[in-house]
């Protein structure tokens, strides 16, 4: 919805937007409508997800986000106007936006691993720059992918919620072998999806953990062959399931990382493991490399803090969307509730994944 106001015969376009003001202060504001500008694209935001690292922008110290900054980094749309330059979109097409900006010249970005820009610490759209979450964005051309006729509010969370754990699965790929067990730990957003993923494209033995029945309950729809409820029992219950130490699974992929998930995971991977810590929890994971018995973690076993995707990654991910491989149990929420999303976000009431729809 584009309002225009303005004095005499100068006349500005207004959108809406929800953008960070102030450090902690989210809003919805009357914001000028952005224009394309050369190698650039004005998308109309059809979907945007809500991401818990909104949150953790949200809640940032001052300084380290920009403000005023419309915030939304998981993003589907339309393409309403093209800027100069721009070859290969149309008004009408429609597209996915790949959220990271690097640099696009260090060794990471000409290696297409933007996800690792060595000169681009977060850079993105709506992370370093104004996101999604309005009725209108500005990306560069380059970070659009065409998404044919899937659904765009199905699109959106694929940008990030499926990107990422799609990302963690395929650096751990050589580990997930036929018959070995994967862990997930959170089912929410990211873990959701992360089930999908591996039901779609492994053929291990997936084991859910999460404290909610109704988030365990998705986790069996979607594809995992046990669930355990977070808690006391839990580290017994999945020892149980992947057999005892110095066995174990084989990759555990953390979609929280607090203490209790990190805890939980080190103790249930393998010798020889794979830990992915996906979820930026803000939990520690002691490695105390000593050979004492209990190790903090044991011996042979890999920890990697996965950084959403490449976009080559996105592509797959969008590939497996439209086979119907990989669907987002979605919330919906309008443009104007988009602080009540993040809200029940913070406070664990969204299953599977926040969309605002502007
Ligand atoms: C965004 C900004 C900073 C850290 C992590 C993230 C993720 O949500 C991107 O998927
Ligand atoms: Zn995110
Ligand atoms: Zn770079």
């Amino acid at each position: 919805m584009r309002a225009a106001t303005g004095v005499g015969d100068e006349v500005e376009a207004t959108m809406r937007a929800v953008r960070l003001t102030a450090p902690g202060v989210l809003e919805q504001v009357a914001a000028p409508t952005p224009t394309a500008g050369p190698g650039q694209v004005l998308l109309a935001v059809a979907a945007v997800g809500a991401c818990h690292s909104d949150l953790h922008i949200l809640d940032a110290p001052p300084g380290l986000f920009p403000t005023p900054m419309t915030l939304g980094h998981e993003i589907a749309g339309t393409v309403e106007t093209v800027g100069a330059g721009v070859t290969g979109w149309s008004p009408g097409d429609r597209a996915a936006v790949y959220g990271i900006i690097g640099c696009g010249t260090c060794r990471a970005c000409l290696r297409g691993r933007e996800n690792q820009c060595r000169r681009v610490p977060v850079g993105g759209i709506g992370l370093s720059r104004d996101g999604g979450l309005a009725d209108y964005v500005v990306v560069p051309a380059s970070r659009l992918l065409p998404i044919g006729e899937l659904d765009l509010i199905q699109a959106a969370p694929l940008t990030d919620a499926g990107l990422t754990p799609y990302h963690a699965v395929e650096l751990a790929r050589p580990a997930l072998r036929p018959g070995t067990y994967c862990v997930v730990i959170g089912i929410g957003g990211l873990g959701h999806m992360a089930v999908q993923i591996l039901a779609a494209t492994t053929a291990v033995r997936i084991i859910a953990v999460d404290t909610s029945m109704a988030a365990l309950d998705l986790a069996t729809r979607m594809g995992a062959h046990h669930v355990v409820q977070a808690g006391p029992e839990a580290i017994e219950t999945i020892r149980a399931i992947v057999g005892p130490a110095p066995d174990g699974a084989d990759v555990v992929i953390d979609c929280v990382g607090v203490d209790a998930t990190l805890t939980t995971a080190r103790t249930v991977v393998s010798t020889g493991g794979r830990l992915l810590l996906v979820g930026l929890g803000g939990g520690t994971l002691p490695v105390r490399p000593v050979a004492d018995e209990p190790p903090t973690l044991p011996l042979e076993t890999s920890v990697e803090v996965p950084f959403w995707g490449t976009r080559a990654e996105l592509q797959e991910v969008i590939a497996m969307g439209q086979l119907g491989l990989l669907t987002a149990d979605v919330q919906t929420f309008p443009l104007e509730r988009a602080p009540e999303a993040y809200d029940l976000l913070r406070r664990g009431e969204i299953h599977g994944r926040a969309v605002i729809v502007p």
